[in-house]
């Protein structure tokens, strides 16, 4: 296996995320991947290569051009509202909600934050840009090394912040660019047919599933935690099938906190029947490792030994596939686990 790591995923270093009335430290951390890199060295796992400079044109398509030039520049725009802000992290504290006109960008620096973001819990840092465009790169790198001639079967985009919160135009969930909407638009430009996104992260993907929601070339699944108790709350009803050309083309099997490995299973092999019923040409697996039993933020119940069998069943899809890296933050675990993945899907 092909993994693009991210060479600068620690400049985006969040201080602090709003819970509950209070600043607290970010879950999200640069120690998150230096775990994961420390176990695939150790474990002799896959081929680790940094990504090339990001397509921006591709980025521009799956992201909005607008909400791109706004992360470009939101940490310039802060520093210039007063020099001591660079001690301090964007949060955003103000939101369009129901009847607001929320297609008009606004001049105030703190309302175009909000107009491109949908929590307070994601910090955007001085070099949060530099690591979210690298890892854009990756998840790129990765999709276009499954569609070469010769090609790996799989690669992996090893970067953080995640992605698979990130909507075309909103950051949100600790994600920024949506690294696993990227690979999957890649994969379709360099001749995939049919693309299906996995996204097996502990909470629902709103962002992949919205960027694809009109489009019927590519499916969506995620199995997640019920969002009418967890986050992004707001997304991830197993009502939601898609609209227009995408009617029928995304699948959720939300499930209960709580949920076991064998009722978790159950809902993978769900998804799994329905990218074959699709006929899916390659698959992305948003693989997020906040499903296990230890994970501060998350309610299910997997074991580390779990995780094999998850990168078994993966494989049995047999096809061109990309992994993305989301979420999980028992952080020295997340190292192990996701190993645990990919040493299961080699077989
Ligand atoms: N105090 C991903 O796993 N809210 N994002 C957590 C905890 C946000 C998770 C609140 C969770 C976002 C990629
Ligand atoms: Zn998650």
């Amino acid at each position: 296996m092909h993994i693009f790591h991210n060479p600068v995923h620690s400049k985006h270093d969040g201080r602090q995320e709003m819970f509950r009335g209070k600043l607290v430290p970010c879950h999200e951390t640069p120690a998150r991947l230096e775990y994961v890199l420390d176990a695939l060295r150790q474990r002799g796992i896959g081929a680790l290569q940094a990504p090339s400079a990001a397509d921006m044109d591709l980025v521009r398509r799956v992201h909005s051009p607008r909400y791109v030039d706004f992360l470009q520049s939101a940490w310039a725009d802060w520093i210039a509202l007063d020099p001591a802000n660079a001690d301090l992290d964007i949060l955003p504290s103000v939101w369009p909600v129901r009847g607001f006109r929320h297609d008009i960008s606004p001049t105030n620096f703190a309302a175009r934050v909000g107009l491109f973001s949908f929590d307070s819990g994601s910090p955007l840092t001085a070099g949060t840009w530099e690591a979210a465009t690298a890892g854009a790169a990756c998840a790129i790198d990765a999709a276009r090394a499954v569609s070469a001639t010769g090609s790996p079967r799989a690669a992996m985009a090893l970067t953080r912040p995640p992605g698979h919160h990130a909507g075309a135009d909103f950051f949100g969930g600790y994600c920024f660019l949506n690294n696993a909407a990227l690979a999957a638009q890649a994969l379709r430009d360099a001749g995939a047919e049919r693309v299906a996104v996995l996204d097996i992260d502990y909470h629902h993907g709103n962002g992949t599933q919205s960027i694809f929601y009109e489009r019927g070339d590519v499916l969506t699944v995620s199995v997640h935690g019920d969002p009418s108790t967890e986050y992004p709350f707001f997304l991830g009803y197993a009502d939601e099938a898609g609209q227009g050309d995408g009617t029928g083309c995304n699948l959720n099997l939300p499930l209960a906190a709580g949920t076991d490995f064998a009722t978790w299973t159950q809902a993978l092999d769900t998804g799994i029947d329905a990218i074959r019923r699709f006929k899916a040409d390659a698959v992305v697996i948003a693989l997020g490792v906040d499903t296990y039993e230890g994970d501060p933020i998350s309610k299910f119940k997997l074991q580390s030994a779990d995780y094999f069998l998850v990168g078994a069943r993966l494989a049995q899809l047999g096809l061109p596939a990309v992994f993305t890296m989301e979420g999980g933050y028992a952080v020295a675990e997340v190292g192990i686990n996701v190993a645990n993945v990919l040493e299961g899907y080699a077989g």
